[in-house]
């Protein structure tokens, strides 16, 4: 509750001009969690330290984080994201990446158009990775953002690690307010255990690099147990709101089985796709254009939602593959 009063004094802030950059400070909690940091991912203290001597306060990200896209009701959130613009981009990536979408495909069991839809939302396939300095960015949430200072500042220390064993200089990279680099948007801790150097050229390179991001997106998934060629989520008309509502709600993770909710009169759109009665699924409620809209989702689904835990992030993903799939297919992509 103590955060919900931050925004508003963020934004009276700004507009009446005393929101400055400010030079980072080595004050005395941050030198003490510094120390721990040193600890759990065994960079160097003064490292660590230096790199802050670095970083810049910036406020505006503070504003930025607490009013995330994901706050916007589905029908406006997937207009940002399913637009001609990104179908017919995405079908052009998928077709001069084939090769390298479709060994990806092979090495890690992940479909090759969920590889680029997620290129696609996180990036527009890599035209636009974040204008903010990584180091200030991560400084900023780690010391000064005090709700998810932990996760921030631990991330600001795995930025640090991350710079030394690729040989950037600290300031070099530039990503989103929050800190995700390069055309798949990876934290640093992502960075660190799943990039891959897919085009074996001796460097894990997601700024640069296509295939390194289209394998580190599929290696990613593989390990948030993603299972190639299982749905992901159908369209669905519930017959009566109260006899599945205690269902709906929390996290999309599955609370119930496709059997369970065609007994409670729930109609499942699979597009001609056998329904298996035992599936574990989940109802997902949506605000439409029009009300109340619902999806049956599966566990891929919330293999998706681990790169942003959104459920919306997680369907615009899922239908922006879907759409790049079906124009590739047609090659109606110009
Ligand atoms: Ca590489």
């Amino acid at each position: 509750m103590k955060f919900n009063y931050l925004a508003p004094i963020a934004a009276i802030v700004a507009v009446m001009g005393f929101s400055q950059i400010q030079a980072a400070e080595l004050t005395k909690p941050v030198s003490a969690r510094l120390s721990e940091l040193s600890h759990e991912t065994r960079v160097d203290e003064k490292v660590l330290r230096d790199a802050v001597r670095h970083a810049e306060y910036q406020p505006k990200i503070i504003e930025m984080i607490t009013k995330p896209w994901e706050s916007k009701p589905w029908y406006k959130y997937r207009t940002i994201f399913l637009t001609e613009k990104r179908i017919s981009e995405g079908a052009r990536f998928l077709r001069e990446n084939i090769g390298e979408l479709e060994r990806a495909e092979r090495a890690y069991g992940v479909e090759k158009e969920i590889i680029v839809a997620i290129l696609g939302v996180e990036t527009t396939y890599g035209q636009n990775m974040g204008s903010w300095k990584i180091v200030d960015a991560l400084y900023t949430l780690g010391f000064h953002y005090p709700k998810r200072a932990k996760y921030f500042s631990k991330e600001f220390a795995n930025y640090v690690k991350l710079a030394r064993q690729q040989g950037w200089d600290i300031e070099e990279h530039k990503g989103s307010y929050a800190g995700a680099m390069g055309m798949a948007q990876f934290m640093p801790s992502s960075y660190l255990s799943y990039a891959v150097d897919f085009n074996n050229d001796g460097s894990r390179d997601l700024f640069h690099t296509p295939s390194d991001a289209i394998g580190s997106i599929a290696n990613y998934f593989k390990n948030s147990k993603w299972t190639f060629g299982r749905p992901v989520a159908y369209e669905a008309v519930v017959a009566k709101r109260a006899s599945v509502a205690s269902l709906l709600g929390g996290k999309p993770a599955p609370n119930t089985t496709v059997g369970e909710l065609k007994r409670k009169g729930v109609e499942i759109y699979s597009g001609g796709k056998a329904l298996n009665d035992k599936d574990k699924v989940k109802l997902l409620e949506l605000d439409g254009d029009e009300g109340k809209i619902y999806y049956v989702v599966y566990p891929n689904f919330v293999s998706i939602t681990r790169y942003n835990t959104s459920p919306l992030y997680a369907m615009a993903v899922y239908q922006l593959s879907q759409e790049i799939k079906r124009r590739a297919r047609a090659g109606r992509d110009r």
